[in-house]
């Protein structure tokens, strides 16, 4: 018997206990109780099922309405990106262009803000926050941003502020009587640090306002760029710091993650000239240096379960789910790397992004069902789940703790 278990079974009541012992000498009921098996994760605990950018799914991503959904299906976590605005307000959008989630195009107020410039290297012409106040930007209607997904909410809910999901959260928390957690993510550091609006200041001093500055504290903070962790270290932020980890694309050829910019490496390293790629993080060298600053990784899927597709004699990718198009839903699910492992050995917890319901977004090998997927990655012992659809994150769940016997 595991010490878990011991422990479990510890916390029966004697009487229980002795009915128990009793049931197994004498060969057992009809339906005994299963045993309980541990948890795989880090801390020895069930997976968060962290709602990414809200209830997104279902929602217009970053709003209010999106958090609080999240929140009523269940969430451990709400999730958001932060970028600045012209009058230094962190607001939750995950791009600094508002025209990929505002109906900003459609304001003709603001059609001389339209502009062309770079993100991280990347040309993008639209309207970018740093150029709109507050006020301003209160005054746009947020979209949903996957044309697959309910289109009927699309300008009804506002751009929020980190303030303001703060304030939802520890309001739901006490109404619920359980501890919701943020999760933001400082977004393009390097780039809002150019435009003279930096985002750490503003976020350890929203943390430290809200009580939080501890490591015990319902507060994930999250980035793709090791410099803007390690800053908000250096000035005193003591909540939880979790490294990010990017890739381009798959080759479903080959199995393999590809490397492309701006996702090749973190920003702060391409202009520090560090040649480096995302991959460097995932080594043990790689993991043991995030340890020096952070508690936890964020990988993409993919570096935990590879995907990869069929070849035909001819070395061509083939239709295997016979939809006349070859993707990503022809592709299947690889035996499992070592990640969560070799992270867990580093003292790392792993949150793995980003899951999702759609079909075309599922290896073949699930059968349309993203419940097995939940399932392949919670019996790896992944300790967090990044999800646009927190309710069926928690539906595999709930099926993994009664595979478990909880
Ligand atoms: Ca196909």
């Amino acid at each position: 018997m595991t010490f878990f278990a011991q422990t479990n079974y510890l916390k029966l009541s004697v009487t229980a206990s002795a009915m128990l012992l009793a049931l197994s000498a004498c060969g057992g009921g009809d339906d005994p109780l299963p045993a309980v098996q541990p948890f795989k994760t880090l801390a020895n605990v069930q997976p968060l099922v962290i709602a990414h950018r809200g209830a997104s799914g279902a929602l217009p991503e970053e709003t209010l309405e999106a958090y609080a959904r999240a929140i009523d299906l269940g969430a451990d976590v709400v999730e958001p990106d932060l970028v600045s605005t012209k009058d230094g307000v962190l607001i939750a959008r995950h791009d600094p262009n508002l025209d990929f989630s505002t109906d900003v195009a459609k304001r003709p107020e603001f059609a001389s803000r339209k502009k062309t410039t770079t993100v991280d290297g990347e040309t993008q012409t639209g309207w970018f926050a740093s150029d709109f106040t507050l006020a301003e930007i209160k005054t746009l209607g947020a979209l949903i941003t996957d044309s697959e997904r309910d289109q009927s909410n699309n300008g009804k809910f506002k751009v929020i502020t980190f303030q303001e999901l703060i304030d939802l959260v520890k309001t739901r928390s006490t109404q619920l009587g359980r501890t919701i957690a943020v999760y933001p993510e400082t977004k393009n550091p390097s780039y809002h640090r150019a435009l003279g609006l930096p985002l750490e200041d503003k976020l350890i001093a929203a943390i430290t306002a809200a009580g939080w500055n501890n490591k015990t504290s319902p507060v994930y903070v999250q980035s793709f760029e090791p410099g803007s962790l390690k800053e908000m270290k250096t000035k005193g932020l003591q909540a939880k710091l979790i490294q990010l980890i990017d890739a381009d694309d798959y080759d479903l050829k080959t199995g393999k993650l590809t490397y492309a910019a701006p996702y090749d490496r973190p920003y702060d390293w391409t202009l520090s000239g560090d040649t480096r790629l995302f991959s460097a993080m995932v080594t043990p060298a790689g993991l043991a240096e995030i340890k020096t600053y952070a508690d936890g990784i964020g990988p993409w899927k993919p570096y935990i379960v590879p995907v990869k597709g069929a070849l035909d004699a001819a070395g061509n990718l083939r239709d295997v789910n016979g939809d006349g198009k070859v993707n990503y839903n022809d592709a299947s699910s690889q035996p499992p790397t070592t990640l969560i492992a070799d992270a867990h050995k580093a003292g790392l917890f792993v949150h793995a992004y980003t899951f999702r319901n759609e079909q075309r977004r599922l290896a073949f090998d699930y059968n349309k069902d993203p419940k097995a997927e939940y399932l392949q990655f919670y019996r790896l012992g992944l300790d967090g789940v990044f999800s646009d659809f927190p309710d069926t994150a928690l539906e595999a769940r709930a099926s993994y703790l009664r595979e478990l016997g909880r």
